[in-house]
């Protein structure tokens, strides 16, 4: 049995050997490792472009931009922009005014937010006075907080100057293909130089000007994340082709989201009942182009008025009468903010200072071979931000998904769950959405929450997933990889032979 260096700054116990000592938490902090120091700067408080910062870090988006100049086969114009929002919810669309006032009270607020999104509810750079006019006024009276901007690249290389010029270095391209063929399973239609192009042509128009783009904003410096929509049957095996080229032309992540295709949303692909990926096809896909790419793994599909932490939404707090009751002094909140984000950067560069001592600890010579180790194990984790475990399983919304194995710590994925605990509720919702939570932990060996009630604990273990409510308050990685250790001291775990990526003693 080949054993890796036991993390003596980890709470778990000595006597449990260890075969996980990385202390590493999936590729994004890998990632960030081998980073330059300004493009660390970039995104360390980026919640979308560093999967650390979106335990830390809030977003929101203003829904200023309506108009679009495309069609997406999986987009219903009376919703949000489906290319970074959850298709079937609608936005109330605000003027660039308003966008800027409710930007201001947020962020006075809620001090952990850093960015300011315009992803919609059409394209923004369709509508380039509504976006320029409220990216300009916020890079001179909120001059704290990061601008981002998600367009599906048709109107993009006409304005990536203007972009630059508002500082806004943070830019998503929704790239679904780059083949004009597959192009027109999606598209039906662009809007171009006052036309309507269908088809083939319609869709060669829109990849050549993506990938412009795309090349324009990296000659730039501007971070460019690729979105794409994972459709199968349509362009799920051409996004490995997809990820390697946007990869070569220098983009910094790709984010591969699923298909979401409800026929009460009536898209053309809900009506004509084309599926989505399910979680495993989607994962296959993103684990064989992180080969040639920075895959995000943790992205909400968030609506275009989104507010708060990936995965919360707290719009309701800042409707425009509560806005307009608030009385806020911004000058006064961006000292307030600053202290606040010095002490949440301080804790994340101990945290990176931490690792390093562990990667210096297991620095002897890599294994080259396969070593025999215990296998994987998946657990789920209900938190509520702030790296912790740290949520009642009652209280969820959703899981974070980690694998843990003797090479370390890896985000893999989140699941939505319906929040069961609900206070008095006698119908059979309560029931139900019991039921779903649980089956949504498939293939899930342990879960780790802050609190868990005496009926959920029996069904998780009739199930086969250890509840554990032993590790509340402890930071996640640290926790699951002591249950990790657990499971080895109590025999639960086999050996396997796998390659060891980390050092091993
Ligand atoms: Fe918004 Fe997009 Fe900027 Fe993030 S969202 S414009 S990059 S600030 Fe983030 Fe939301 Fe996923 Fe978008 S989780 S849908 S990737
Ligand atoms: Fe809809 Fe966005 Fe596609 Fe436009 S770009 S059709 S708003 S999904």
């Amino acid at each position: 049995m080949q054993l890796t260096v036991l993390d003596q700054e980890t709470a778990h116990s000595e006597e449990a050997a260890s075969s996980c000592a990385s202390g590493s938490c999936g590729s994004d902090n890998e990632q960030m490792a081998h980073l330059s120091d300004e493009i660390r700067d970039k995104v360390k408080n980026h919640p979308c472009y560093s999967e650390e910062a979106h335990h830390y870090f809030a977003r929101m988006h203003v829904a200023v931009a309506p108009a679009c100049n495309i069609q997406c086969h999986y987009c219903n114009r009376k919703y949000d922009c489906s290319n970074e929002s959850r298709p079937g919810v609608v936005s109330e669309v605000l003027t660039p005014d308003e966008a800027v006032m409710k930007t201001k009270a947020v962020a006075a607020n809620i001090p952990q937010m850093t960015v300011l999104g315009i992803a919609g509810p059409g394209d923004p750079l369709a509508n380039p006075e509504r976006t320029f006019d409220t990216f300009r006024r916020l890079s001179e009276e909120a001059p704290d907080i990061k601008l981002c901007v998600s367009t599906n690249g048709l109107a993009l290389p006409d304005v990536v100057d203007e972009l630059a010029k508002h500082n806004i270095d943070h830019v998503t391209i929704t790239i679904n293909c780059v083949d004009p063929k597959v192009g027109a399973k999606i598209y039906p239609w662009i809007y171009w130089n006052n036309k309507r192009i269908y088809g083939e042509k319609a869709a060669k128009i829109l990849i050549a000007q993506q990938q412009k783009g795309l090349e324009m904003l990296v000659a730039r410096g501007i971070l460019v994340k690729v979105n794409s929509v994972m459709i199968p049957g349509v362009n799920d095996e051409h996004l490995k082709e997809v990820s390697r080229i946007v990869k070569e032309k220098g983009a910094f992540l790709h984010n591969v989201m699923p298909l979401i295709s409800e026929p009460e949303h009536g898209t053309f692909y809900g009506i004509m009942g084309q599926r989505g990926p399910e979680p495993e096809e989607l994962q296959d896909l993103q684990d064989s182009c992180s080969g040639d790419m920075n895959m995000m793994r943790h992205c909400r599909q968030c609506r275009a008025d989104a507010v708060g932490l990936l995965g919360e939404d707290r719009g309701e707090e800042f409707t425009l009468d509560k806005i307009a009751a608030m009385d806020i002094d911004y000058n006064e909140a961006m000292k307030k903010r600053a202290v606040i984000h010095a002490g949440i950067l301080e804790e994340l560069d101990e945290k990176d200072a931490k690792r390093a001592r562990l990667a210096a600890m297991n620095s002897g010579a890599k294994q080259d071979k396969p070593a025999q180790v215990y296998r994987p194990v998946l657990m789920a984790v209900a938190t509520s931000g702030g790296g912790l475990i740290n949520q009642h399983f009652g209280h969820a919304t959703e899981f974070l998904i980690y694998e843990v194995s003797a090479n370390g710590v890896r985000f893999v994925s989140h699941r939505k769950v319906d929040q069961y605990c609900i206070g008095n509720d006698t119908c059979g919702e309560k029931e139900s959405a019991l039921a779903g939570s649980i089956r949504s932990l498939k293939g899930c060996e342990a879960v780790l929450c802050s609190k868990i009630g005496f009926e959920p604990w029996s069904l998780l273990e009739e199930a086969g997933v250890i509840p554990n409510g032993e590790h509340a308050m402890e930071p996640i990685e640290e926790a699951v990889q002591a249950v990790y250790q657990e499971m080895i001291a109590a025999g639960k775990l086999d050996e396997v032979t796998a390659k060891l990526e980390v050092a091993a003693n």
